[in-house]
């Protein structure tokens, strides 16, 4: 990075900071990742210089000789990994991903059923604040209170009593597998379409630790970002007889011109995502969550659900007489890095409410395995214990980064 360092030192030092923070730290957001030097590679490449509104083929400006082959490669990389139909890899991020899809099949004041955000859907599910929540009728489910799990039974009293012309299937904060089959069969009998936002967990699908929602879906919404660790941008995968109607509603309908950078590296992405070792990462990242979720709970953690199948889990701090929020700042203070998260019925505020999310995609990146995850439940558990003692925080950040530096993260090895 020569050439930043000399014409923008302050954005150079700003970097190389943040380079060493994700390199120090232990990274549980369950939406983060790091990416491979490759992935980095192409999304700092010239394509960043070329517009290229349309398809290929149907583009509104000339020179796309190139680019054309850069986007059939990366929907054919897409298609091959998940089996879909139809894919277009030109959405920003997951927001505009959806709102596309909205856009391809709703009017302003369609009904449309997705799962509440305080119980783990995504604000563009029909959250009040959004898009999704202020131009559609937006109904939503909840979680059983008993148990904490999806009850398909509700949801399909729901579906036949508001009638939505989509029913929305995925989260940003569930820890278990959905039943796929189950939505469809609810979506067919309300007479819905079946929309599922498979951003957090596309890279279990991708290898092979989670099952495919391409199969029951008409319309498969992803981040390229999360667990398939690629460059940040989204997908949408559908059925043959929806492509146009989805092509239309990202561009023109939602967005201008592809970021041509970002798709050349979501090919990138898609190519290391079929590979053996990616299977084994995914089923690693899996493997590392059950045994983080069963060590938490060993301590005397509430975990939602009382576990986890994938790879976040949503642990419940009430019993341990301390907020999400003061956990999590103590936490990132000792180099733990989590987000604070609504849990189920909170009767906290969602600025400030009862629970942290965890997720194992980033560290198991960077190689922790079982054992590591074992310390990282010590971890947690001393800091949650002890919040406010800042030498224990500054002592426990100093023992992080002893331990990461045994693990170098992918993108970031010059620094190990
Ligand atoms: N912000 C993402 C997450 O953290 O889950 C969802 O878009």
């Amino acid at each position: 990075m020569e050439s930043v360092k000399t014409l923008d030192p302050e954005i150079y030092s700003l970097i190389k900071q943040e380079e060493r923070r994700q390199a120090d730290k232990i990274r549980l957001i369950a939406s983060e990742n790091y990416v491979s030097q490759s992935i980095l590679e192409a999304t700092g490449s010239i394509l960043t210089n070329k517009y290229s509104e349309g398809y290929a083929g149907k583009r509104y400006y000339e020179g796309q000789q190139i680019i054309d082959q850069v986007e059939q490669l990366a929907i054919k990389r897409a298609m091959d990994l998940f089996g879909a139909e139809h894919v277009n890899v030109q959405p920003y991020s997951g927001s505009p991903a959806n709102i596309a899809t909205y856009l391809a099949f709703l009017n302003p004041g369609d009904t449309i059923l997705g799962m509440a955000l305080p119980h783990g859907g995504h604000l563009t599910h029909g959250a009040k604040v959004s898009i999704s929540g202020r131009y559609f009728n937006a109904q939503s489910y909840e979680l059983d209170p008993a148990t904490g799990l999806i009850n398909y039974d509700t949801i399909r009293l729901k579906a036949l009593a508001v009638r939505p012309k989509i029913i929305i299937a995925g989260h940003s904060a569930y820890p278990r597998i959905l039943d796929f089959q189950r939505f469809r069969e609810i979506a067919d009998e309300a007479n819905a379409l079946l929309m599922v936002d498979m951003a957090h967990f596309s890279g279990l699908v991708a290898g092979g630790v989670h099952p495919s929602p391409v199969p029951y879906a008409d319309v498969v919404t992803t981040t390229t970002h999360k667990s398939l660790r690629g460059p940040r941008g989204a997908m949408i995968l559908c059925k043959a007889q929806h492509a146009q109607a989805i092509d239309k509603a990202v561009f023109p309908g939602v967005q201008g011109g592809p970021h041509d950078n970002t798709t050349a590296a979501i090919a990138v992405a898609l190519k290391e995502a079929a590979s053996d070792s990616f299977k084994e990462y995914a089923a690693q990242v899996v493997k590392n969550a059950k045994v983080l979720a069963e060590s938490l709970m060993a301590k005397g953690f509430t975990l939602i659900t009382n576990g986890t199948d994938n790879h976040l889990m949503l642990v419940d701090l009430t019993n341990k007489k301390i907020s999400g929020k003061v956990a999590a700042k103590a936490l990132d203070k000792a180099g733990i890095v989590l987000n604070y998260n609504a849990v189920p019925f909170d009767k906290r505020k969602p600025f400030d409410p009862s629970g942290i999310r965890i997720g194992t995609p980033a560290v198991t990146s960077r190689g922790f395995k079982e054992k590591e995850m074992v310390q990282v439940s010590a971890l947690i558990e001393r800091i949650i214990a002890n919040p406010e003692d800042e030498t224990l925080l500054t002592n426990t950040a100093q023992e992080v980064k002893d331990l990461c530096s045994h693990f170098p993260a992918p993108g970031l090895e010059h620094l190990f």
